[in-house]
């Protein structure tokens, strides 16, 4: 039985939700084609996990970036980066990446702009909601290690739908990329135009050679069905015991309501 079904069965009979949830949908439950998830970014970067050169006003830009599927990608290692992926890194700017994910979505290619908050100072926390679906399962998101050259933290193509179902939770550890737009090599270094730009690679820089991650996302669904067990051979007895139980009750009602007539 579906879950819609079981739900309108509950509803049928007049008893509670409650009692469908106790049966649990289990391990038969399908995988629903779309979900809800909340993203919490949890900037750890601070003078204590980066001594070196740490810069005033530490903070992470905006988050920004999109669900999409295999068929697109807005960044990764060894490759040049978009107009939107050099202005998120070098200026903290959500626009224009927002609009090649835009541009993704009308090819079919992307579901939803992802956008969050920033964080002010870090270390600190910021978070953003979306939707999802199997279509676009993949999450690219972004944000800017600020003040810097053009040094970025985020995820590409992150899958959330594996294994026939969606992920209840992920957390991914966040280290610095360079977009390879800018040559500076110092958080507060003046503006310097890479000519010719460099591939986005694993941030070298001196102040991340210790190798400490700057942060984490953690990626948790929000509309998941309750945990519960799968149904037991007992547990679907009680359940038939109850749906008889409330339908004696219902006949009963109705002859009361025929006796108090006469
Ligand atoms: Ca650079």
């Amino acid at each position: 039985m579906t879950r819609t079904a079981w739900a309108s069965c509950a509803r049928a009979t007049g008893i509670g939700l409650a009692v469908a949830l106790t049966v649990g949908w289990g391990d038969a439950r399908a995988a629903t084609q779309t979900a809800r998830y909340s993203v919490r970014f949890d900037g750890t970067w601070s003078a204590a996990t980066h001594p070196l050169d740490f810069p005033p006003n530490p903070h992470f830009s905006p988050l920004i970036g999109g669900t999409h599927d295999a068929g697109v990608h807005f960044w990764g290692v060894g490759e040049l980066a978009s107009q939107g992926i050099k202005d998120m890194a070098e200026r903290g700017l959500t626009s224009p990446l927002d609009q090649e994910v835009g541009s993704a979505i009308a090819a079919g290619h992307a579901g939803v702009v992802i956008r969050g908050g920033g964080i002010s100072p870090s270390p600190g926390m910021a978070t953003a909601a979306f939707d999802i679906s199997q279509a676009y399962p993949l999450v690219t998101l972004v944000s800017m290690i600020a003040p810097s050259p053009d040094w970025f933290v985020g995820v590409t193509s992150l899958p959330l739908f594996r294994d026939g179902d969606w992920l209840d939770r992920i957390t991914v550890p966040l280290y610095a990329y360079d977009a390879g737009t800018d040559c500076g090599t110092y958080y507060t270094a003046p503006n310097c135009v890479s000519s010719p730009p460099e591939p986005i690679a694993p941030n070298g820089a001196p102040p991340f050679a210790n190798g400490t991650g700057l942060g984490l996302f953690t990626f948790t669904r929000l509309d998941a069905p309750t945990a519960v067990p799968a149904a037991s051979p007992a547990a679907l007895a009680t359940l038939a015991l109850v749906l008889s139980g409330a339908g004696v009750v219902r006949a009963r009602r109705r002859v009361r309501g025929a006796a108090d007539d006469s």
